[in-house]
């Protein structure tokens, strides 16, 4: 009942946005304050005091409503562009239906593991989970995996609000389909008249993921066969079927999307030929708006673009380039999806994309709209240093060699059946070495990460956190020196959840050891939990590119229900000696 009458809201709300012109978008727009409310011209509103000014860290509306969905995982045979493989579908499609809320709404996610050889967890990527941790869903810190047959609800609050996903963090299993958009509706820097939704970008492979996770572990990353945007493409081998995602617009309109980045393993630059694009937020954070041709998104990040359709009535190609700069490894380099204006003769278009600059680094123009600052003065006192090394440096290309990733000499290997979660409950304080767990005792403060990777093949690696925006405060090439400290951005630092660990690019043909690149972010312990962090490349976390924070644990027990844990562990630990299936990575 309440997911119909969202739907009907939200119809009504498009219908109304549909209708109205955009000619006075730059004139007419209002200061966002209490008394005004959302519209096509006046999106830095909100209502009821809430604004694209208001920190969302601290504030934000409840609601009261709760929208409820049901997702079940089947193993099943999809064909996303004309390949037939068997796919881990949500409610029978490719990627899973889209969740959709008001900031501030609570989200009520019932999730059914209806596969028969797989655990599942779903994890909501960005999702703050204030004081719910236990909903994080990721298995073997915050949770059980969902052994096969069972079902479990996930609920929590909407605090920010834009664009992101819910994927699997049972092993490579997103990868192979276990995904679908979040788009939380709110406020916006700038207006536009459309809503187009979510847009997720992905690498896709016709071998499954653990498949593929396996070639990985043994040797190096397999190259993709594809690329999906929307969750469709054309196969490149002739007569091969699928289709491009199309999407129409009007000649005149302003057009929001939400470009998702889903990838396994492949790094794209989009565009769309002949536009420009206004980046408005940067995963949930609302940015002063920039406008530009290429953007890069990293896997795991989202952008939310503003196009504004003022060329001529035609089609134009939008790319989604694989980047060489990241170590590209796919066999298509002509990922596309049509943008079609309404009256444009019916065909592929004939258009040429604009020249840029192969990269493997993130947009340096983010600059957050309401701003925040870090204190510089707590640098030296609460920072530590990650060391992230490709089989704890020791020597590649031995045959038989088994890929890891380490950080400070161990890869994360969780244990599915006691997730840290757990020892909270328990109070058992006996944490494994390989959990990688660093404590994080002390309330509000900030803390400094300088996250370093060393050796041989240090590739380029998106690092996401759970729990938290981070600060991201400077990266660089090469090895970090205590002196860069003073020259870090401690004014307004972009915040996000996803940043790239920069990396030289690969000497051609293997070559000598690089000399790697480094990343400092830092965030503050205002949200107690077990929070994962790592690298989002789906066979460098598998390999144990992750660590886990434990922050304020003395609060945890107070503060949510660890009970939450009991069925689901149960039934995990009936089903696990049964698996047909072992565990044979980091779990994540
Ligand atoms: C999916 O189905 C295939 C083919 O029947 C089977 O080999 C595989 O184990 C199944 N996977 C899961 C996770 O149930
Ligand atoms: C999950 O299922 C796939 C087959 O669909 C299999 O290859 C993989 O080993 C399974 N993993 C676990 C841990 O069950
Ligand atoms: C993505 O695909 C879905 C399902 O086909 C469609 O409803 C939606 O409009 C598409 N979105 C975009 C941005 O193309
Ligand atoms: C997605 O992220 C990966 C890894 O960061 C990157 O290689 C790829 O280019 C990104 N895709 C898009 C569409 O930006
Ligand atoms: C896109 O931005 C560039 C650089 O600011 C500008 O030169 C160009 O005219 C813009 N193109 C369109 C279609 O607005
Ligand atoms: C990280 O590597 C640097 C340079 O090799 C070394 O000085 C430092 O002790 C290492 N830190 C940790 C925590 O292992
Ligand atoms: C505490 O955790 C360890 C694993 O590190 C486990 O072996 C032990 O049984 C646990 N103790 C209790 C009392 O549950
Ligand atoms: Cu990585």
């Amino acid at each position: 009942m309440l997911l119909l009458a969202f739907i009907l809201a939200s119809l009504a709300s498009f219908a109304s946005t549909a209708t109205t012109t955009t000619s006075q978008t730059s004139t007419s727009t209002k200061v966002a304050d209490s008394s005004c409310t959302n519209g096509p011209f006046t999106r830095q509103c909100w209502g009821n005091g809430f604004s694209i000014a208001t920190d969302y860290d601290t504030k934000w509306p409840v609601t009261g409503k709760t929208v409820s969905y049901h997702l079940e995982i089947t193993n099943t045979t999809l064909a996303p562009d004309g390949y037939s493989r068997l796919v881990m579908a949500i409610n029978g499609q490719y990627p899973g239906p889209t969740i959709s809320a008001n900031w501030g709404d609570t989200l009520q996610v019932t999730v059914k593991n209806s596969l028969k050889n797989n655990g599942t967890s779903m994890h909501w990527h960005g999702i703050r989970q204030a004081n719910s941790c236990n909903m994080d869903g990721t298995n073997g810190i915050t949770e059980c995996p969902l052994a096969p047959g069972e079902t479990k609800t996930y609920t929590f609050l909407c605090t920010q609000f834009g664009t992101t996903w819910y994927h699997s963090h049972f092993s490579a299993q997103y990868g192979d389909g276990v995904l679908g958009p979040i788009v939380i509706y709110g406020p916006a820097t700038a207006n536009y008249d459309i809503d187009l939704g979510a847009m997720p970008i992905t690498d896709w492979y016709h071998p499954t993921a653990f498949q593929e996770a396996e070639i990985a572990a043994q040797g190096g990353p397999p190259a993709a066969d594809n690329g999906l945007i929307n969750g469709t493409m054309v196969n490149p081998t002739a007569g091969g079927g699928g289709a491009y995602n199309t999407v129409t617009m009007t000649k005149g309109k302003k057009y929001r999307l939400r470009l998702i980045n889903t990838s396994l393993d492949n790094h794209f630059m989009v565009s769309l030929d002949g536009h420009n694009l206004t980046v408005i937020q940067a995963d949930f954070v609302p940015i002063v708006p920039y406008s530009t041709q290429w953007l890069f998104i990293g896997i795991g990040q989202r952008y939310d673009v503003i196009i504004t359709a003022t060329q001529a009535i035609s089609s134009y190609w939008f790319r989604a380039d694989v980047q060489l700069a990241c170590g590209a490894n796919n066999n298509n380099f002509n990922i596309k999806a049509i943008f079609n204006y309404a009256g444009a003769p019916v065909g592929d278009p004939t258009t040429l994309g604009a020249a840029y600059t192969q990269r493997c680094s993130d947009e340096t123009t983010i600059v957050p709209y309401v701003k925040k600052d870090v204190p510089s003065g707590d640098f030296l006192t609460h920072v530590q240093q990650l060391n992230v090394s490709l089989n704890g440096g020791g020597v590649p290309g031995q045959t038989g060699n088994i890929v890891t990733w380490t950080i400070n000499g161990t890869p994360l290997d969780i244990d599915w059946e006691l997730p840290t979660l757990k020892y909270v409950q328990e109070s058992n304080d006996s944490f494994p070495v390989d959990l990688n767990l660093i404590k994080l005792p002390e309330a509000n403060a900030y803390y400094f990460w300088i996250i370093q990777s060393t050796g041989f093949l240090s590739v380029p690696h998106p690092i996401h956190l759970h729990g938290h925006d981070f600060y991201l405060l400077g990266t660089g090439l090469g090895a970090w020196d205590n002196s860069f400290a003073s020259t870090l951005q401690y004014t307004n630092p972009p915040r996000r959840d996803v940043a790239m660990l920069p990396a030289p690019a690969a000497p051609a043909g293997g070559g000598p050891p690089s000399s790697g690149g480094w990343l400092v972010i830092a965030f503050l312990t205002d949200n107690p939990g077990a929070w994962l962090m790592h690298c989002h490349i789906a066979w460098h976390v598998g390999e144990g590119l992750a660590v886990q924070f434990l922050e304020r644990e003395s609060e945890i027990s107070g503060l949510m229900s660890l009970s939450t844990l009991d069925a689901p562990c149960k039934a995990w630990d009936a089903y696990q000696p049964t698996a047909y299936y072992v565990k044979d990575d980091s779990g994540l």
